[in-house]
């Protein structure tokens, strides 16, 4: 029997379609900023552990590539095609899934998500997010009627996981679904990536930021160098990262005039990577070139997109 004091533990995976905002939830259940956040698509290339430990116990939540259409045509790069591989991967061995939607919206990819969420056989728990973008609450009511309408959600939470509304009722539930158990992850801990991961995706959210149009989908960063060193101050982080472009006019366009774009890029990054680490970091980034790294399956092993 379960008695209510029992501590909960189990893997969460956080599906749905492109910028609905899955990361932004996974960081605020967190309590941190582990995930990055654009208001591009298809900003989250990687599969990502988020642990948010609670008192009635803990949830793995998996921060998931968004399930794109694009993975059938021809014309999917290797890059896509290791997106979609990340965010079907999710799935295997969780106890349950969130499903995001954007509030007011759900086109044929959110269907698409749902489909492969049934196929996954795990109780599935709509999330209704952005909610403080709608005006006139009265239209939600109706909105949530018509989504739920022939379709088997364990619970529906509409939330805002930007101004962080709604949460607690969507963990109580979440937590309720996972197995009794204890946590898998030491209560500090919230991810399963490494520092030096986490300093590579800080750089790249600024890059997909800071930047115009396509240009972010043709970069990555890589990290070269990362230590600690003891300062009178304290610790202080020594990163040096490289952004690898695919043509000399795109590490124009990155370094901008005199060097104020990639310098604007590097110090956000930086500070985004003090909040996180809670210490001082010194960083430097280079800009090189390497023509067709996004469809090349063996650049973006290097660049860490197996994992
Ligand atoms: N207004 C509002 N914006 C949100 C909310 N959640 C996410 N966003 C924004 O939606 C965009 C996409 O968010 P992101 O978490 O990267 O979406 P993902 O692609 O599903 O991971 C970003 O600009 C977020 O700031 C929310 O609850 N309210
Ligand atoms: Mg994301």
């Amino acid at each position: 029997m379960n008695s209510p004091a029992a501590s909960r533990s189990g893997a969460v995976a956080v599906v749905g379609r492109p910028n609905v905002g899955k990361s932004t939830l996974v960081n605020a259940l967190v309590g941190a900023k582990i995930s990055i956040v654009s208001n591009r698509p298809q900003t989250t290339r990687h599969r990502l552990l988020g642990i948010a430990t609670f008192p009635g116990g803990q949830l793995q939540l998996v921060d998931t590539p968004g399930i794109h259409r694009g993975e059938r045509s021809q014309s999917a790069t290797a890059m896509h095609r290791m997106m979609n591989r990340a965010a079907r991967g999710a799935l295997e061995g969780v106890d349950a899934a969130v499903l995001v939607v954007e509030a007011g919206r759900w086109d044929e990819e959110d269907t698409l998500a749902y489909e492969a969420l049934r196929e996954a056989k795990v109780p599935v728990v709509l999330v209704v997010n952005q909610v403080d973008r709608i005006r006139e609450k009265a239209n939600l009511l109706p909105y949530l009627r018509q989504v739920v309408e022939g379709r088997d959600f364990a619970g529906v939470h509409p939330v805002s996981a930007l101004k962080r509304t709604g949460l607690d009722a969507l963990v109580a539930e979440l937590l309720a679904l996972v197995p009794e158990g204890e946590p898998a992850y030491g209560e500090d801990e919230i991810t399963d990536k490494s520092q030096r991961f986490l300093a590579a995706e800080l750089l790249r959210e600024q890059l997909m930021r800071q930047l115009g149009a396509e240009l972010p989908y043709a970069t990555t960063v890589e990290i070269e160098s990362f230590s600690e060193e003891a300062t009178k101050s304290g610790p202080m982080m020594r990163i040096g990262a490289v952004v690898w472009v695919e043509r000399d006019g795109q590490k124009a366009i990155v370094i901008g005039k005199g060097g104020a774009r990639l310098r604007e890029i590097g110090s956000k990054a930086r500070l985004s990577m003090e909040r996180l680490f809670g210490c001082k970091v010194f960083l430097e980034t280079w800009v090189r070139v390497r023509a067709g790294w996004s469809d090349d399956e063996a650049a973006l092993r290097s660049f860490g997109y197996d994992k």
